[in-house]
């Protein structure tokens, strides 16, 4: 039986490689419900966590872990003890891992690296790196970008009420709408000022195509004859990359695919310390090793 029968078999879906990133693990606006909904449904030969897995250690008010993301850490061990090529690449927010760099650390057959190259099944090589070393172009993003339609009203109503207030204190009109305009028209360009000068660092060091993360932004196109793959985030869209077996590369959005709603929040208010994490973690990795050491 081939990967992809045996995929079939379980009801998941088989990829050659999967990517992603910017699940910010540990904080409250991750959606580790539906990450760990995904990660139960594929398998893979290769996962790439792009970056910004694991967030909040330094900012203890911002600590946030539920059984889900214990679930979500729990599956990425489980696949990397599969036999699944496990590979971190660590982003701004998991930056702390980044001085393990050098020491080749693996933990639980999950291999840290600074960057990563992959080649897909049909051959293209890719550079994967979080992406937040080109900062500087969108420094000054704004979010509104991912704002809906929704909120776009609901500030329109606001602006109302606001220019209704100034008038009547002898203030000029002010127009907000105007102004998220322009801000939407600016972060719309940092945007692509960051997809430019991610292909253009690909393509200079001689790749086919570039995988990263931090912009919270799924995106897959051509820029200047490079092939640039954001594989978005786990917090305002929940998405991924994929590779299928033949080097077709794709983006899941899952929300979408699977009919979810992201406007439902965490239900569960307890939250795990750090150190029960790590310690979780270490019973896995200690687990494993006895059972390694049976067979
Ligand atoms: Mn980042």
């Amino acid at each position: 039986m081939n990967a992809e029968t045996q995929a079939r078999h379980l009801n998941k879906t088989a990829y050659r490689s999967v990517f992603i990133s910017d699940t910010h693990l540990g904080t409250r606006g991750c959606r580790a419900e539906y990450l760990a909904d995904f990660l139960k449904s594929v398998t893979c030969e290769n996962l790439y966590l792009v970056g910004d897995i694991i967030d909040g250690w330094r900012l203890k008010r911002s600590w946030f872990w539920d059984a889900h993301h214990d679930e979500v850490l729990r599956l990425i061990l489980k696949h990397a003890r599969s036999g699944v090529n496990v590979i971190y690449i660590p982003g701004n927010h998991d930056e702390m891992m980044r001085k393990y760099v050098p020491m080749h650390l693996e933990v639980a057959g999950v291999k840290l690296q600074l960057e990563a190259e992959h080649t897909t099944a049909d051959g293209k090589r890719l550079l994967i790196t979080h992406g937040d070393a080109f900062d500087s172009v969108v420094r000054h993003a704004k979010i509104l970008a991912h704002l809906g339609d929704w909120a776009y009203t609901m500030a329109l109503g606001i602006n109302r009420y606001f220019n209704g207030v100034r008038v009547r204190l002898g203030y000029p009109y002010w127009s907000l709408s105007a102004w998220l305009k322009l801000q939407v028209k600016e972060a719309v360009k940092a945007i692509d000022r960051f997809e430019t000068a991610l292909a253009d660092d690909a393509r200079a060091r001689g790749f086919d195509g570039v995988v990263c993360g931090h912009i919270h932004h799924a995106e897959m196109r051509m820029v200047n004859g490079v092939l640039y793959l954001n594989d978005g985030d786990w917090v305002e869209s929940c998405t991924a990359l994929a590779e299928h077996a033949d080097g077709k590369l794709e983006l899941v959005d899952w929300v979408a695919r699977n009919k979810l709603s992201l406007l439902q929040a965490p239900t569960s208010k307890t939250t795990a310390s750090k150190a029960a994490v790590l310690q979780s973690v270490a019973a896995s990795i200690d687990t494993d090793r006895a059972a390694s050491a049976r067979a």
